[in-house]
C-alpha cells in the first residue's frame, strides 16, 4: 500500500439539485476520503462551468466529480474510490483474494446493480412526462427488484457484503441508497438496514455534512 501524501481535489456542484440530501456521487468521493482519513480540498463548479472546455479537459463527459492529486486527474467515481483505497488503508482487506473480492462489488454495484436504478431515475424524473413512462415503470422496477433480490440473499444476515467494510460495501450502498423514496428498497428489510447501517458511520456522516453544508452556505446567502 503506498501512502500518498498529496492532499486530493475534487469537484462538486456549487448548486446540487438534490439540496444537499447526498444524492450527487461527490457524496461517495467524500465518504471514501473521510473512512480513509484523508483530507481533501473541494473546488465548486457550476452547471455552465460543468460543460466548459477547461473541466472537460479533467472530464469528458462534462460531470461532476473529479479528483486531482498532484499531476494525477481521474474522473469516473468507481476509478476514483478504487485508487484512494488502493492507496491508502482502510478500504481493502490485505488478502489478495479478499481485496479482489471487494473489487468485484464495487463493479458489480456501478455495473449490474446501478444501471436499472438509474433508468428509474430517467423514468421518474426526466421521461415522466412521456407517454411511454406509466407502461415502463412497473418494468424498471421489476428488473431492480431482480438485482435486490440476490443482493439481499448474498448479504443474509451479515453486516457487510464480504467481511469487514469495504469499498465493495461503500459502492453497493452508494448505489442502493437512491431507491429510499421509491419504496423499493423497504420491500428487502436487510438491505434497508445494510443502508442505514452504513449511513450511520462516521466516515458517511462527516461526508454527508460537508456536501449538505455547501447547499445551506447558498441557500442562507440569499438571491
Ligand atoms: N459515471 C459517472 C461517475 O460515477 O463519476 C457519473 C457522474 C455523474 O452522473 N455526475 C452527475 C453530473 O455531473 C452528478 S451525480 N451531472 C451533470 C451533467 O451531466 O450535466 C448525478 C446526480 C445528479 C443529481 C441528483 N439529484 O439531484 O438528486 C442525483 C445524482
Amino acid at each position: 500500500m503506498s501512502r500518498s501524501t498529496t492532499r486530493p481535489t475534487i469537484t462538486a456542484f456549487a448548486q446540487s439539485p438534490d439540496r444537499g440530501q447526498g444524492l450527487a456521487r461527490d457524496t461517495r468521493v467524500r465518504w471514501a476520503l473521510e473512512e480513509v482519513g484523508q483530507p481533501y480540498d473541494v473546488r465548486l463548479v457550476s452547471f455552465a462551468e460543468l460543460k466548459q472546455a477547461a473541466h472537460r479537459a479533467l472530464q469528458p463527459f462534462g460531470q461532476i466529480p473529479t479528483y486531482e492529486e498532484g499531476d494525477l486527474v481521474l474522473f469516473e467515481t468507481g476509478a476514483i474510490v478504487l485508487h484512494i483505497a488502493q492507496t491508502r488503508a482502510g478500504l481493502l482487506p490485505d488478502d489478495a483474494h479478499a481485496r479482489a473480492r471487494a473489487i468485484t462489488w464495487m463493479f458489480a454495484a456501478v455495473n449490474t446493480v446501478e444501471p436499472p436504478i438509474l433508468d428509474l431515475m430517467i423514468v421518474k424524473l426526466i421521461e415522466g412526462d412521456k407517454p411511454w413512462a406509466e407502461a415502463r415503470l412497473p418494468l424498471v422496477q421489476d428488473r431492480i427488484r431482480r438485482v435486490l433480490r440476490p443482493l439481499a440473499d448474498r448479504l443474509g444476515d451479515a453486516e457487510w457484503l464480504d467481511g469487514a467494510f469495504s469499498a465493495g460495501d461503500l459502492m453497493m450502498v452508494e448505489v442502493v441508497k437512491r431507491l429510499k423514496r421509491s419504496g423499493l428498497l423497504n420491500e428487502f428489510p436487510t438491505l434497508a438496514a445494510y443502508v442505514a447501517r452504513a449511513e450511520a458511520r462516521p466516515a458517511y456522516q462527516r461526508a454527508f455534512a460537508a456536501q449538505l453544508a455547501v447547499f445551506t452556505a447558498i441557500s442562507s446567502a440569499g438571491p
